[in-house]
């Protein structure tokens, strides 16, 4: 059987800082997505990168004291290796310096000023170089950038143009159809900021930036910054450089997610730019909030980011993931505090199903000395936790359809709960007390195992790390948790054998 291609990208950052957790928020759900889909038996090509060009890179390596090859050659080692400390499994990195994407961004521009798209003019106006962004007069907010609030220097010079004017109705209506915005509720604001008043024609080109992929035909001008990096989608791909095949099988992406502050070059400039190629368009663009310290944008330039190492130092890996996969909502920002960090994570982790596995291998090992009876007695009591769990696949698949892994992560945890509850209700140690009702006592605790194995094979896209440690302790193999068998029950074997193990989740306090 040929399997479906599913093709999901992150921005590619840039390296003029370290990664703090914002950036983690949108590498590490991208992860889980690709995890996921990877589960469900999709071909996934999950891309990340960093965007190396432009003058805020050129003037930090300065600052330095490097050339700027040197300088980004460190700091894109420190997103490499922050990715793998994070166990994020991407299967592609690009750079824009790589020569295979400095010929895409080439072979392009050719191609679009050869058509008559891109034509050269004056360009008279302000730029924003923290955000890379080109502004009139008319759109500065206070004299200042729009998106950052910042200084804007200005800037004149001949450029090249792209016409993106001529795109007003094609992408109005693709932001109305409802289904490539994610959620289409963002798209009012691009609408009635861009759409509305008219798109303009965008400068892409820049000759006081020599530190960026020359225009082909007039290398003194360098190619705009967010001109190349887009292209980074289709390079990574192989489109017009020959160093990949995967164009063909791969593209239209499925999702590219990135955060609210990128959403219009996805949303406006990138399908222009893949219209006058004649390229089919992302199947969604899937924007999220942005996490916030103190109300404001966690940002490098702000100085309130927080250090990714110093957290998973303190409360582990999967623990940092399932916080920021948990905690953002699509549409909202999400406040990050060390506070909310440790709530969630104690109560859906080392109360949820951390102490759910403890205390059922304790149960199966106390009561039964590690293996179960093979004979157990089923009761009308244990209908609804099954039902539960049965369903929980078709809840997961819906919200990973729809990007929102906080509501997979909620129904999840909310069958935990119910594991909770339905060990209160049936009181194994009552049932040990009564040796007339051993297999009854095996049902239950072989129901809870079961629980365990179907949230624990769900919650491995976002846990890498931990859930194969509770298909140790609870017994279950490889196989016991391949996609197939999450909504099916008694996967076990009735003779479950478990094994006790460390304790998954320790609850914490701050500072610990
Ligand atoms: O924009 N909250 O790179 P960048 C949530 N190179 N997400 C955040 C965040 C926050 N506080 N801060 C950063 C660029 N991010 C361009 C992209 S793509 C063709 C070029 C995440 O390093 C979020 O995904 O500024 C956001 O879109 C991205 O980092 C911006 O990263």
């Amino acid at each position: 059987m040929t399997k479906t291609p599913f093709y999901i990208t992150t921005p590619i950052y840039y390296p003029s800082g370290n990664p703090h957790i914002g950036h983690c928020y949108t590498t590490v759900a991208c992860d889980a997505i690709a995890r996921y889909r990877r589960m469900q038996g999709y071909a996934v090509l999950f891309l990340t990168g960093t965007d190396e060009h432009g003058l805020k890179i050129e003037q930090k390596a300065r600052a330095a004291g490097m050339e700027p090859q040197t300088y980004v050659d460190g700091m894109t080692e420190r997103f490499r290796k922050l990715w793998d400390v994070l166990n994020v499994r991407y299967d592609r990195f690009v750079r824009t310096t790589d020569d295979y994407h400095i010929r895409t961004v080439q072979a392009v521009f050719q191609k679009l000023y050869e058509s008559g798209y891109i034509y050269k003019g004056q360009y008279v106006g302000k730029y924003c170089t923290p955000c890379e962004s080109f502004w009139t007069p008319k759109q500065l907010v206070g004299g200042k950038c729009p998106d950052c609030g910042r200084e804007v220097t200005n800037a004149r010079e001949e450029a090249y143009f792209f016409k993106l004017s001529t795109f007003t109705d094609t992408i109005g209506k693709l932001l109305e159809s409802g289904t490539f915005l994610q959620p289409n509720s963002r798209a009012k604001e691009l609408i009635g900021n861009f759409i509305k008043p008219g798109l303009e024609d965008v400068c892409v080109s820049r000759t006081g930036v020599a530190w960026g992929v020359p225009v082909p035909f007039e290398p003194k001008h360098t190619v705009y910054v967010w001109f190349d990096a887009l292209l980074n989608y289709i390079s990574a791909l192989g489109y017009k450089n020959g160093a990949f095949e995967d164009f063909q099988y791969f593209w239209p992406a499925d999702v590219h997610f990135v955060a609210k502050d990128i959403m219009r070059f996805h949303a406006i400039l990138w399908p222009a730019v893949l219209t006058v190629l004649e390229l089919p368009l992302p199947k969604r663009l899937a924007v999220h909030g942005w996490i916030t310290v103190g109300g404001e944008k966690m940002s490098k330039s702000s100085g309130n980011v927080i250090d990714p190492y110093v957290l998973m130092k303190r409360y582990g890996t999967d623990a940092v993931r399932y916080f920021l996969l948990r905690e953002m909502i699509l549409e909202n920002d999400s406040a990050f505090s060390e506070d909310i960090l440790l709530k969630r994570v104690n109560a859906d982790l080392a109360n949820g199903i951390g102490n759910l596995v403890a205390r059922t291998v304790a149960m199966v090992e106390k009561y039964f000395g590690g293996t179960l009876l093979a004979e157990q007695e089923a009761a009308s009591i244990d209908e609804p936790l099954i039902k539960s769990a049965l369903a929980l696949r078709d809840k997961t698949d819906a919200a990973i359809d729809a990007f929102r892994l906080n509501e997979a992560l909620a129904a999840i945890i909310e069958v935990i709960s119910l594991a909770d509850k339905y060990i209160d209700e049936t009181a194994p140690w009552s049932l040990a007390k009564d040796p007339s009702r051993r297999t009854r006592l095996a049902m239950v605790l072989y129901n809870l195992l079961e629980t365990l194995r179907i949230t624990s094979g769900l919650l491995v896209p976002f846990m890498p790390t931990m859930m194969p440690k509770v298909w140790e302790q609870i017994g279950a193999t490889e196989e016991d948790v391949v996609y197939d068998k999450l909504n099916q029950w008694g996967i076990l074997k009735s003779q479950a054998t478990v094994r006790k193990g460390e304790i998954l989740f320790p609850k914490r306090e701050v500072g610990n």
